[in-house]
């Protein structure tokens, strides 16, 4: 609770006062009898079961990409070190726009290889990509024609976004566009809406930013999610029409498509959840500070989730200095992944390449330590899910069908890993992913001790049950009592 508190303070004072993180606030949903009636609220119950979602889900590991203007500067600005994020260093450094913009002179990545960045994808074992095609500077990495911030009028000029897409799909990942609503580069954004000027000045926003959308959608159609952010404003939340028309805009465009939670606001500006506690858009995005407690919040999977991470403490865009946080371990990462998968989520971990195109040394080192364990046991991540069996201290249970994954992190001195299976189960086979079988020994009433693995092991390992549901009949302890 202490370190929950102390990341809420943490970040609430890197949070800029303009903006307020929307909570995601979930209560238990009110009886059909008492729901209110919305015209903006969630589109559909439950998950969504056509194949384009089925295949998000399936992914389970994406790399998240935040790359901007915001890389060149690292984190430094007239020579000094902000330790917020990178990619917020404008507002920490209270940068004009104008001022800010400038950095575009400077935009020449020439280490800068999409097929590199997607070979590093894959060999990590990510099946997706996520790119921030805009970030909160309004800096856009496609050749946007409804504003002049944007790759085409930099010494570069490549269309990043484009090579990335087709870098990606040749490579069979998946592409993701991340893309923030809010934009500090037009003039026409407000962050709440106190006179009839304001109104008008976001409703040309809202076009402008409508056009973008059908661009992005248009120039780039094997797209296969939109992740939105910076919706938290006032003005947006009022605006809660706009958001479910453009869901529903960019489903029509793209058949399949997936769109988080975080672009919707209800009727009443409530946002993720709608009034009636009903989840908006395909799935419920969050973040790694908020992983859903293993025990207590059984109720995420009831619906579909996906949640990102950074390495160093929210770092997203390229910071110079990664010694101003704790650095997280490639172990720490894969238990994230892991524990998403565990209650039925998506995990994406975040990279800031470089402003000359590059990844940081500890980027490539990273993918490569997850990529290595992923290339083992990625079959327990993959296409895996809620287990739905008592959790144990050694690490998490995760679901393909009839097999069960145990994904051990803390191996117990006692040599013996605690299963209690639910009525009915039993475990006919335990064997090491890509390595000895181990015995699983029936020691009480739903409850197997299966042994450790007898070789060395030098990290986070994972063992496949073969499960059989044995019928009350043959089941010695009843039968005992019998
Ligand atoms: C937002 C951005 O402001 C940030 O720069 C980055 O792009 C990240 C992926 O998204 O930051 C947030 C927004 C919400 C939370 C945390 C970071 N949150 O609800 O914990």
């Amino acid at each position: 609770m202490k370190g929950f508190l102390l990341n809420i303070l943490l970040f609430i004072s890197l949070t800029p006062s303009v903006c307020v993180y929307g909570q995601q606030e979930q209560r238990e949903p009110l009886p059909a009898e008492q729901e209110i009636s919305l015209k903006y609220g969630a589109d559909r119950l439950g998950k969504r079961q056509d194949a384009a979602m089925q295949r998000f889900r399936e992914n389970r590991l994406g790399l998240f990409i935040h790359w901007g203007l915001y890389a060149i500067p690292g984190g430094e600005w007239n020579g000094k070190t902000y330790k917020g994020a990178a990619e917020w260093l404008k507002s920490w450094a209270g940068v004009s726009s104008d001022e800010w913009l400038q950095l575009m002179e400077r935009w020449n990545p020439t280490k800068f290889n999409a097929k590199s960045w997607a070979k590093t994808a894959r060999r990590m074992g990510a099946k997706y990509v996520k790119i921030t095609t805009k970030h909160h500077e309004g800096f856009c990495l496609w050749p946007s024609k409804y504003t002049k911030y944007t790759v085409a009028n930099t010494p570069c000029r490549k269309d990043i976004l484009g090579e990335l897409v087709k870098a990606c799909n040749d490579e069979g990942i998946d592409v993701h566009f991340y893309f923030s609503v809010m934009d500090w580069s037009h003039p026409d954004y407000r962050y709440d809406i106190k006179s009839k000027e304001d109104e008008e000045a976001f409703g040309r926003f809202l076009d402008f930013t409508e056009n973008q959308l059908k661009e992005l959608a248009t120039n780039y159609p094997s797209v296969k999610d939109f992740w939105f952010d910076g919706t938290w404003d006032a003005s947006i939340k009022k605006n809660g029409w706009w958001t479910a028309h453009i869901e529903r805009m960019l489903k029509e465009m793209i058949p399949g498509v997936t769109i988080n939670s975080r672009l919707r606001a209800d009727d009443f500006g409530k946002r993720h959840f709608d009034s009636n506690g009903h989840l908006m858009g395909d799935y419920e995005s969050g973040y790694e500070r908020k992983l859903p407690d293993p025990v207590l919040d059984l109720k995420v999977t009831k619906w579909d989730w996906e949640a990102c991470m950074t390495i160093p403490e929210n770092q997203w865009g390229y910071h110079k200095d990664w010694s101003l946080s704790y650095v997280k371990t490639p172990c720490e990462v894969l238990q994230r992944i892991v524990h998403a998968v565990s209650m039925g989520g998506n995990m994406v971990v975040n990279f800031g390449p470089q402003a000359d195109g590059d990844f940081r040394a500890e980027e490539k080192k990273m993918a490569e330590v997850i990529g290595n364990w992923m290339s083992r046991y990625g079959e327990a991540v993959y296409g895996c899910d809620y287990a739905g069996w008592e959790k144990k201290d050694w690490g998490y249970y995760t679901r393909k069908g009839e097999d069960v994954y145990m994904v051990v992190f803390n191996a117990p001195y006692a040599g013996k890993l605690n299963v209690k299976v639910p009525n009915g189960v039993k475990i006919t086979r335990a064997c090491v992913v890509n390595g000895e079988e181990v015995k699983a020994e029936e020691i009480a009433r739903n409850e197997f001790n299966v042994d450790m693995p007898s070789g060395k092991m030098d990290g986070p390992f994972v063992i496949k049950l073969t499960i059989d549901h044995a019928s009350d009949k043959s089941d010695k302890y009843l039968k005992a009592k019998t």
